[in-house]
């Protein structure tokens, strides 16, 4: 197996021979590969990711090769694909920060340069691997304001807060998850809603499946609330618990979700009817696709290396009266 990719490796650099080491395009043939590894391939965020990262190989003339890595053992043999096929550096989002070692161990092995995006390396001393270029959301901001929005929402409608619980869904393995669902936790008790009425359900799976099951545990739990606000690390999180909410009669007269992304959450702001998902902290898809491989590619192939190993990017909140506008702005498609 490592005789054949061994093999693999020296024909692809022959087969580009004499440039193997030129890191400028000058056809086809010879194009500079950069790698783009996601965990999550089906949701519509690395999608965007991946769209991004594309117009700039457009731009700068790279390929980039994208490959999916749903679990540890995946993203390390995407990266001996990547090797294999001659690419010189990748972005990943890795499916387990607690790989990072791993995974940037592998990249130094074969001489590739890596920027890790939106899932932060963890070291193997529990500390965020700073040596590692990052460039992620600001999560606990991002959360802090979606507890806030939730609180005006529902100070605008006049609800009576005895009715009223926070489902916050919750996927505490994962950094940037925690700091996201602790920052709304902030933002509602820091505009007045009370800790008591805040309740945490974890999901066992970041999806909607997962999601959907932990916030249907916690409905039975608490058969009294009248009405649901709803937060979570992502869109996902959030609607996978408006459609456990709605299957028990609740909607948008009664559930105000916001997620965040600004994905999946697009689609119930386009119905017609609204639903229990009010809206979504859309996040900046552009800079953490664009951006991490603009950044790749300068570093490997002008010897620029990023000027900070650690970017946050903000989010806005996007509702049904602003989505078609902030979207356009931000230069997401309508129709993904
Ligand atoms: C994590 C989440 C994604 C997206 C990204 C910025 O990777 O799983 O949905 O929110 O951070």
């Amino acid at each position: 197996m490592r005789a054949l990719l061994i093999l693999m490796m020296v024909l692809s650099c022959l087969s580009i021979s004499p440039g193997c080491d030129r890191t400028s395009a000058s056809s086809e043939g010879d194009k500079l590969k950069l790698g783009f590894i996601v965990k999550q391939p089906e949701e519509p965020w690395f999608q965007l990711e991946w769209r991004f990262a594309e117009e700039a190989g457009a731009k700068y003339g790279f390929e980039v090769i994208k490959l999916p890595a749903p679990d540890s053992s995946k993203a390390l043999s995407a990266i001996d694909n990547l090797a294999a096929a001659g690419a010189k550096g990748f972005v990943i989002c890795t499916p387990s920060a607690q790989s990072g070692p791993a995974i940037k161990a592998r990249a130094d092995k074969y001489g590739m340069k890596l920027i890790s995006v939106d899932d932060r390396f963890i070291g193997s001393d529990g500390k965020p691997m700073d040596d590692v270029c990052y460039l992620g959301i600001s999560a606990a901001l991002i959360g802090e304001d979606v507890g806030k929005a939730l609180s005006a929402e529902m100070k605008k409608r006049n609800w009576d807060v005895s009715e009223v619980g926070a489902c916050v869904i919750t996927f505490d393995e994962l950094d940037t998850a925690k700091e996201r669902t602790d920052g709304a936790v902030k933002g509602l008790t820091e505009s007045g809603f009370p800790a008591d009425k805040i309740f945490k359900a974890a999901q066992k799976t970041s999806d909607q499946k997962g999601s959907f099951e932990a916030a249907s545990i916690l409905l039975t739990q608490q058969p009294g609330v009248k009405k649901w606000l709803v937060a979570g690390m992502n869109d996902s999180a959030v609607m996978g618990a408006v459609r456990a909410m709605e299957q028990r009669g609740f909607n948008a007269e009664t559930l105000i979700g916001i997620g965040i992304n600004g994905t999946e959450a697009v689609a119930d702001l386009k119905r017609d009817k609204a639903t229990g998902v009010y809206g979504s902290m859309l996040l900046q898809a552009r800079k953490h696709g664009y951006d991490t491989a603009e950044m790749l590619y300068l570093w490997v192939a002008k010897n620029q290396a990023p000027e900070s190993k650690d970017v946050r990017t903000r989010g806005i909140l996007i509702t049904r009266d602003n989505y078609k506008q902030v979207l356009s702005e931000q230069g997401i498609p309508l129709t993904p």
